[in-house]
């Protein structure tokens, strides 16, 4: 008995020996210790021992189920501490490095100077309206009094699609279909993308942005787009600018004009900045053609209205003083972060 005893024990400390793993571990546990195991199985044969035999042999049992227990727990601390070892070898973490810098965007100089201006316009009760920027020759040119013949339908400034498809030149296509839904009156700005079969240089490029603004209401003059554009005109480049209308000619509107603001730099005196004028020119405007009225259903001796256009990136350029309307669509970081 004290033989096989020895040889179980042998075994057991020779298989944890060859253990590599926790499993295997556990494996011989179950192997030797377990109640299928081994050296129970010795305890089960106990009835096959002499009675008087009895307590030395299960002394001996027990000294042999501890000895192996000890070993076994041996064995699995160090192979825990191994596991663990490696795993923080592994995961290591270097708290010292410097932290990821978070890099947030902001908005681009057109989003800045295009919020500004509806800022303006919803402050004084107009809506935003934004339409299609493919559309109909209708409603780009012939909507808007503008002749078969008139300069801007030359394919060399109008980007044809296909027959009387086109890309927009101006964003006043979406004022002509708020018109014709012929609810009034209209408060609104269209802004948006527009395109001119330009060359690139400082300033001109294909795609540009407008904002348009319209009013139709009754009794509207001219007395009214007056006002509204030199408040216009305060809010966006300070209290003490001051607005000059000048003569103008465009097909949607009659009377037509150009207003220029006093150089928000010099006050008027002449600079650099507005090339010793004094004065900016900043966008078109007019009473609308009572044509362009009736066209979209409106009645002219009813109703009256005043438009206007302004660049988008010219009042950037302007608010900003970025002398390159290119740097604006480069889209480079050390140049657009300045904003
Ligand atoms: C401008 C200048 C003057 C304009 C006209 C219209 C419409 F649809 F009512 F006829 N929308 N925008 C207009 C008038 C645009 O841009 C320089």
């Amino acid at each position: 008995m004290k033989e096989k005893l020895e040889q179980i024990k042998a075994e057991a400390l020779r298989q944890i020996e060859e253990s590599d793993a926790l499993e295997k571990l556990n494996e011989v546990r179950v192997n030797f210790l377990g109640k299928k195991g081994e050296l129970t199985a010795v305890l089960k044969s106990m009835k096959d021992v002499a009675p008087e035999e009895r307590p030395k042999v299960g002394q001996l049992v027990n000294e042999t189920r501890e000895e192996i227990e000890k070993v076994l727990e041996e064995s699995v601390r160090r192979m825990e501490k191994t596991v663990r070892d490696a795993k923080m070898r592994r995961e290591v973490i270097d708290v010292t490095l410097p932290a990821k810098k978070n890099n947030v965007g902001h908005r681009h100089p057109n989003t800045i100077a295009l919020e500004e201006v509806e800022r303006i316009f919803i402050g004084m009760g107009y809506e935003v309206v934004e339409g299609p920027e493919i559309e109909k020759d209708y409603y780009n040119f012939e909507a808007l009094n503008i002749p078969a013949d008139h300069p801007a339908k030359d394919e060399q400034d109008t980007f044809y699609i296909d027959g009387d498809i086109l890309l927009r030149t101006q964003t006043s296509s979406t004022q002509v279909h708020e018109m014709e839904k012929g609810r009034l009156p209209i408060r609104m700005i269209a802004p948006g993308r527009v395109f001119r079969a330009d060359e690139v240089d400082a300033t001109h490029s294909p795609s540009f942005h407008q904002i348009e603004g319209l009013v139709i209401d009754k009794n509207i003059t001219f007395a009214d787009l007056k006002g509204t554009l030199a408040k216009f005109a305060k809010e966006l480049f300070g209290e003490d600018t001051r607005v000059k209308f000048r003569p103008h000619h465009f097909p949607f509107t009659e009377p037509s004009a150009e207003m220029d603001v006093t150089c928000f730099k010099c006050g008027g005196k002449g600079c650099r900045f507005c090339k010793g004028e004094g004065w900016i020119e900043i966008l078109g405007c007019g009473m609308v053609h009572p044509h362009v009225l009736e066209m979209s259903g409106i009645d002219p001796e009813q109703y009256t209205g005043f438009a206007f256009g302004v660049g988008l990136e010219r009042i950037a350029l302007l608010k900003y003083e970025i002398d390159d309307m290119r740097l604006l669509y480069e889209n480079d970081i050390r140049f657009l972060k300045q904003f």
